[in-house]
């Protein structure tokens, strides 16, 4: 039997660009015939909500707007087309909410590329409420082994840091620097290459995030972006023959740097950007970019086939990275110190208070 679905619900609705986030009852929509209707247990915090809430990218979100693009939950109820789902299942509403699924970047399942992409917590009503709708076609497929609260973060991080490794190129024994480590992307980040055989530094700032990149994700070295004298020279000296990282991941939410990653690069490198700060711009000296045989390049989140094996990963047990459970009540509070730089990992909001 299916389970009763409320009339309303607790979510954090955006009235305005800016903020603030309030927590309060909406009512519970209805799915269309292509659609889910998920119950989310937990939904991650990642700093792609805070640049909805402050409007700092060149898109603009839709208002009133619920955030959240990390939720895991149950399937409660779908739509009259919908015939590979099942109600119980463990389902989660990932970035890319939907997509056409017939344009040239569909086609070569190159989904987060469709003109017409749904962005859960963006353009349509994402995690931050109890109950959220998903396009069934794009919904991720959660075991039922996996714990919601843990593996929420990897519906976005996961899938992001995942893709954006393969994206580098770096092989197994190879040296990727990772940079904005100890924050969500990069935490997940350094667990995802260590899997994938990599060795990695961690480029952030502060002891606690030190302790978690060396102790708890696998970093061999750190290096302070804050009180180093060169980072530029630190990096490089962190790889064994002094030649730089085969590759680089950016993460971080500060164009500084963007701009610094093709100098420390290994010759025949790549950088990887993944972080959104508003308004950077990208910089690379011409001269040593040619003679080193530089890649720059972005990556943008993941398909339906990367986030199937990001989730893999995370259900065999070799992904883990320190997250903090709080209330959806408590959003704001979570925004604030994302804000200050002072998380260290994820927090998961729990949608039942
Ligand atoms: O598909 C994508 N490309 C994608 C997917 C998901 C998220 C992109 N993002 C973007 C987000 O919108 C955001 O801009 O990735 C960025 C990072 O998201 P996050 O990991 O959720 O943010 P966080 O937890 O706040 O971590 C950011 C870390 O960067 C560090 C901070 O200390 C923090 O730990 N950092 C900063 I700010 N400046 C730094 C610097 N100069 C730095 N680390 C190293 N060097
Ligand atoms: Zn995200």
């Amino acid at each position: 039997m299916a389970p009763q679905v409320p009339e309303k619900q607790w979510a954090q609705v955006i009235e305005k660009t800016g903020g603030p986030v309030e927590y309060k009852e909406i009512p519970v929509q209805k799915p269309g015939p292509d659609e889910i209707l998920v119950n989310i247990k937990y939904s991650g915090v990642c700093h792609t909500d805070l640049h909805a809430v402050n409007g700092d990218w060149p898109l603009p979100t839709k208002l009133p707007l619920v955030g959240g693009h990390e939720g895991a939950g149950e399937v409660v109820a779908m739509g009259e087309l919908v015939n590979d789902w099942q109600i119980g299942d463990y389902a989660g509403v990932k970035w890319i909410n939907g997509s056409c699924l017939s344009c040239d970047f569909c086609q070569q399942s190159d989904e987060p590329l469709c003109s017409k992409a749904l962005l859960s917590g963006y353009t349509v009503d994402g995690s931050f409420q109890q109950y959220c709708i998903a396009k069934a076609a794009h919904a991720a497929r959660i075991p039922k082994e996996c714990d919601l609260a843990g593996i929420a973060p990897v519906l976005c991080a996961g899938i992001t840091v995942y893709k954006g490794l393969k994206e580098s190129g770096a092989k197994p024994g190879q040296t990727v620097a990772i940079v904005g480590a100890g924050g969500g992307l990069g935490s997940l980040a350094q667990q995802y290459a260590r899997a994938m055989g990599l060795r990695t530094i961690a480029i952030d700032s502060g002891d606690d995030k030190k302790k978690m990149c060396m102790e708890q994700l696998g970093s061999y070295a750190f290096v302070d972006f804050a009180t180093s004298k060169n980072v530029v020279k630190e990096v490089q000296e962190a790889t064994p023959d002094g030649l730089g990282p085969h590759a680089v991941i950016l993460v971080a939410v500060n164009e500084k740097p963007f701009q610094q990653a093709a100098e420390y690069v290994r010759p025949r490198g790549t950088v990887v950007c993944i972080g959104l700060p508003a308004g950077a711009y990208l910089k690379a000296p011409v001269f040593e970019s040619v003679i080193k045989m530089v890649t720059i390049k972005g990556s943008y989140v993941g398909n339906r086939k990367d986030s199937a094996e990001a989730i893999e990963f995370y259900r065999r047990g070799v992904i883990k990275a320190p997250y903090k459970v709080v209330g959806l009540s408590k959003l704001q509070e979570v925004y604030d110190l994302m804000h200050k730089g002072q998380i260290a990992g994820r927090y998961v909001v729990d949608t039942s208070n």
